[in-house]
């Protein structure tokens, strides 16, 4: 029997403080990691995103408008190294509480064009998975062919190695309890969405298309549906929950979920 394949992306809203630059949260980062040692089952993959380590200099450079001028390219480069920086945090934690995760840097094994991803090469990534190890890998600046460079979200990265590996469940940990019918974080009325199917999804995606401006270079909830559609489509179960609630992430990791938004086709 095949073993079924989860991948699990951690936002940086829940491991970092975006307030404030290159500010990880090192016991809730610990807390995941645990969590994760303790729900994982079968195969998995952790994607985490950038936060404060990633959004404000991405920011600061423009780098998601593609490369411009030659100004942008320390802030490139300043990019890469403190999603590393992150990355190395998330993986000393990960190994620490027992998970054999594998650190793998997403752009050196992706092409991207016009920011969105054209090929990967997942051949690595496979032959980790069948030696029961986690890949750990990280929304990043990457090359692409059309605008010289621009960020690959933790999102469309988790999305398509779902797709591509023919996932079970992408489980999207972030800081709200789900999928709400408007913002929770301005209208403390907005409704939680249990369930959802991928037409419901579009027709909240279309409602909210004119929302609130983000601080987050690769936009919010909406942002997120939008890239786990395919996923969706394909058959693969999302589920979006808040990771930074205890138990949440590892009861989901156990197929019992308590709070939050399973999104099926
Ligand atoms: O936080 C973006 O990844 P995300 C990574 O998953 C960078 O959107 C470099 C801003």
């Amino acid at each position: 029997m095949a073993t079924s394949l989860s991948v699990l992306k951690i936002g940086g809203s829940v491991i970092t403080n975006k307030q404030r630059e290159f500010a990880a949260s090192r016991k809730t980062i610990s807390r995941l990691t645990k969590e994760i040692h303790e729900g994982a089952s079968g195969q998995l993959i952790v994607v985490h995103g950038g936060g404060s380590y990633g959004h404000h200099m991405a920011k600061r450079y423009e780098l998601s408008e593609g490369y411009r001028n030659h100004s942008q390219i320390p802030g490139f480069v300043r990019t890469r190294q403190s999603m590393m920086e992150l990355n190395k945090i998330v993986l000393d934690s990960a190994i620490r509480n027992g998970l054999p995760c594998i650190s793998l840097q997403p752009s050196s094994f992706v092409r991207m064009k016009n920011g969105r991803i054209e090929e990967m090469n997942l051949r690595i990534v496979r032959d980790l998975l069948d030696l029961q190890m986690i890949p750990l890998l990280f929304g990043d600046v990457a090359l692409d062919e059309e605008l010289g460079f621009c960020i690959l979200s933790g999102d469309q990265l988790a999305s398509r190695l779902a797709s591509e590996l023919a996932a079970t469940q992408v489980i999207l940990a972030v800081d709200v309890d789900g999928v709400f019918d408007s913002d929770p974080k301005l209208y403390p009325k907005a409704r939680l969405i249990g369930r959802m199917t991928a037409a419901d999804a579009k027709a909240l995606i279309q409602k909210r298309r004119q929302s609130a401006p983000s601080s987050d270079v690769t936009g919010q909830m909406m942002g997120k549906l939008k890239e786990m559609l395919p996923a969706v489509e394909r058959g693969i179960q999302v589920i979006v929950l808040n990771g930074c609630v205890p138990r949440r992430v590892s009861e989901a990791l156990k197929g019992r979920l308590t709070v939050g938004t399973v999104i099926k086709p």
